[in-house]
């Protein structure tokens, strides 16, 4: 059976990411589960899709099996697009998702709740030896709440309620997330492109 790499360090995204990748028949690894130097990867790109793409061909340089990176994040539309690439460093590099859902709260604390729209978005790249075989984007809509519902999920889940719903992705079973979410979309047009190297 071929391997696909989830090329992630967040824990929580590499959760979603195996549970969306159910249904190829590929035997799914994790980068803990290679017992190989790999470098850190700067994320300086100034769109998402340049970051999944950086992630993704760096890694597949270093390992044999397909490589499958994501970058992510919620663009505030009151925010000019904030925090946007910068969503995992928004209050300082190393934040815990507490502290950057804090900051945004406060940057939003003018903002009526008419205006609080905003978009989280998902570019999955997928990357063989150093070569980029595809990318996915996803995108989900919906609105940024005064305060954090819920306990499911991470980031900014416990903020963003998406259209059409009245609770917060934190606030869902990550099984009903992972069918709306901006990740679900990217990783079904990822599989498509997947699917032609298995
Ligand atoms: P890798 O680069 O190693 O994958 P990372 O956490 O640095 O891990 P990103 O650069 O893509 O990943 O940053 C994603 C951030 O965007 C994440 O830390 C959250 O703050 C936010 N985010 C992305 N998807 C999210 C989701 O589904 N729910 C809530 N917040 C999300």
């Amino acid at each position: 059976m071929k391997k696909i790499v989830i090329a992630t360090t967040n824990k929580n995204k590499k959760e979603e990411l195996k549970k969306l990748l159910t249904g190829l028949n590929v035997k799914v690894l994790q980068l803990s589960d290679l017992k190989i130097y790999l470098p850190t990867v700067i994320e300086d790109g100034k769109t998402f899709r340049q970051n999944a793409i950086k992630k993704a061909l760096t890694y597949s340089r270093y390992i044999k099996e397909m490589v499958l990176a994501d970058d992510s994040g919620l663009m505030v539309d009151a925010l000019g697009g904030k925090p946007g690439v910068r969503s995992s460093r928004f209050s300082r590099v190393g934040a815990k998702d507490e502290e950057n859902n804090a900051k945004l709260l406060k940057l939003m604390k003018n903002v009526p709740p008419k205006k609080r729209q905003a978009t989280f978005i998902s570019v999955a790249a997928v990357a063989l030896n150093g070569i980029l075989l595809g990318t996915a984007l996803g995108q989900c809509k919906g609105t940024i709440g005064l305060q954090p519902e819920g306990m499911n999920g991470f980031g900014y889940d416990p903020l963003f309620t998406p259209g059409g719903y009245n609770r917060t992705f934190a606030q869902f079973k990550s099984s009903f997330k992972n069918k709306i979410s901006h990740r679900a979309e990217a990783l079904k047009k990822a599989k498509t492109i997947i699917q032609k190297y298995l």
